[in-house]
């Protein structure tokens, strides 16, 4: 199988013979990785980028001069496995946005920092994988995930239990929920070679100008390194006993720093953009002609446009949710469960990341947003809500582990009804919330536990609010609504808002 050139030795290191690495062996570790653009098995890296053959045979075919692809629909087409060949448009998109490009053969050497965020990255995979396999050992479920082997990337074939909540048979949130989901692990504006850099933990804070970074300038980054011998959890946590802990939890984690860690690098790679890049777009506002663009739309193209954007986001959250450690041991409907009457939520925390209190914007479309920009959707009571919810958590000043762990406990929530083993999901939830407790303590930050359950009342009021205005747009434009919303939307959304077919109420 032929492998571009790579070389993982980093850039100053003296070549010694013998110091090569074994390309061989550390591209082999590389394909636990999946296609950074479809998600699909990897063969090594290709054009600067992890991806599969498919996806390297399709980007070398579309370097032709005379190839040109255009998209029938937005330029924003979900390209995975099953979806890649849909649109070569969006799929070549994408894989220019993940840094593929014709140069990148010759980039040659790569720096240390990329060697090791290379190294952390084939690392992470392969635990997820020890993970998978050890939990399908002792994990007593319905759900039949076949061995993710290197052979068999096929998605799991899930069978949720049949209860009182049970899914559409090809639902689009059971697929999500299955199949590992390519990261977005660089943006545009990286390096050719960024395209396998794992996310960086760096992070300056956004429109927290008095961030409390530490004093280089970043943001807090007093992230947990899983790597470092956990400390002895008793002594330095007010929980009276170890069995505290892994009472609560449906599998032991190593401590409660590696439970959080697994969270916060969760959060870390499924937030589609880095703190930094949004701070360095703060002022990429929309033109006076952009906003009359979007105040001229009707409701529905304004709505349909809102809710492909949501549903992006929405995917990142399942991903992120996959990867909170107990969440795949709940049964696949109380998954679904969970996704569907949190994910919004989630979604709505992380908005404070992409919120700049300054001028009252959120990163929308490439740019930063006023509320009116969206006043074609006909919901500000709704929007201003929103835009408050943003403003009052950035005066939080939460970390980006703080967020982490909050948006977990957002999710894991006992409390949501018609959940089928309510009593595991309340372990899971109480290993979330001890990992909050526990970095809030760390940080000598204990009343914000209080601020933040009142947030997730809030959170609760604004998406009762949000599906309100989603019914009322539905009875409106039930055309727009059933046929032109993304599948995963509607099915989101579906119960409360008349979204599936013979809905009624
Ligand atoms: C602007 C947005 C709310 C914020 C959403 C954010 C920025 C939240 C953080 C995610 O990680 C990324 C993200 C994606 C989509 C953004 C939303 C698109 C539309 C929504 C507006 C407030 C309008 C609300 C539209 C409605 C009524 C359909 O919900």
């Amino acid at each position: 199988m032929e492998y571009e050139e790579l070389d993982l030795l980093p850039a100053d290191s003296p070549r010694k013979k013998g110091s090569i690495v074994s390309k061989k062996s550390h591209l082999t570790q590389i394909e636990v990785i999946p296609c950074k653009i479809c998600g699909d098995k990897s063969s090594g890296v290709h054009y600067g980028v992890i991806t599969c053959e498919g996806c390297k045979g399709f980007f070398r075919r579309s370097q032709l001069p005379t190839v040109s692809y255009s998209c029938s629909r937005q330029s924003n087409c979900q390209i995975d496995r099953a979806s890649r060949n849909r649109c070569q448009h969006c799929r070549l998109q994408k894989c220019l946005a993940q840094g593929m490009s014709r140069d990148a053969v010759k980039f040659g050497r790569m720096s240390k920092r990329q060697r090791d965020s290379l190294i952390a990255e084939v690392e992470w995979h392969r635990q997820q994988q020890q993970q998978q396999q050890q939990l399908q050992g002792n994990a007593q479920l319905a759900l039949s995930y076949p061995a993710k082997t290197h052979q068999d990337r096929s998605p799991p074939l899930l069978q949720p239990m049949a209860t009182a909540y049970t899914f559409g048979g090809n639902s689009e949130l059971m697929s999500y929920a299955a199949d590992v989901h390519p990261y977005l692990v660089c943006s545009p504006n990286d390096t050719q070679i960024s395209g396998m850099i794992y996310r960086s933990s760096g992070g300056t804070p956004t429109s927290r100008s008095q961030g409390r970074g530490d004093s280089s300038g970043h943001s807090d980054i007093r992230g947990f390194d899983s790597r470092q011998q956990s400390p002895d959890l008793v002594a330095i946590h007010p929980y009276n006993s170890l069995d505290d802990l892994y009472s609560l939890y449906p599998y032991s984690p190593r401590s409660i720093d590696d439970l959080c860690a697994s969270i916060v690098r969760s959060h870390r790679e499924t937030t589609q953009y880095r703190l930094e890049e949004l701070q360095a777009l703060r002022w990429k506002l929309f033109t006076r002609e952009e906003i009359q663009a979007y105040q001229s739309k009707t409701a529905d193209e304004m709505w349909q446009h809102c809710s492909i954007r949501l549903t992006d986001a929405v995917q990142y959250v399942v991903e992120f949710a996959k990867h909170i450690p107990g969440f795949r041991l709940l049964s696949q409907n109380d998954q679904i469960t969970l996704l569907k009457t949190g994910s919004m939520e989630v979604v709505l925390v992380r908005m404070c990341r992409f919120f700049n209190t300054e001028n009252n914007t959120v990163f929308f479309d490439g740019k930063f947003a006023g509320t009116e920009v969206f006043e074609s959707l006909v919901c500000g009571d709704l929007i201003t809500a929103l835009f408050d919810f943003a403003r009052g958590m950035c005066a939080l000043q939460l970390t980006e582990q703080q967020i982490a762990l909050f948006s977990a406990l957002v999710l894991i929530n006992a409390d949501r009804p018609s959940l089928e083993d309510r009593g595991r999901v309340q372990r899971v939830q109480r290993s979330v919330e001890l990992g909050l407790t526990h970095i809030l303590h760390r940080e000598n930050q204990e009343s914000l536990m209080h601020e933040l359950h009142q947030r997730m009342a809030v959170l609760h009021s604004l998406c009762r609010l949000h599906m309100e205005k989603l019914r009322w747009f539905t009875q409106r434009h039930p055309l727009t609504a059933h046929s032109l919303f993304p599948p995963l939307y509607k099915e989101l959304f579906a119960s409360e808002a008349e979204l599936l077919p013979g809905t009624t109420h």
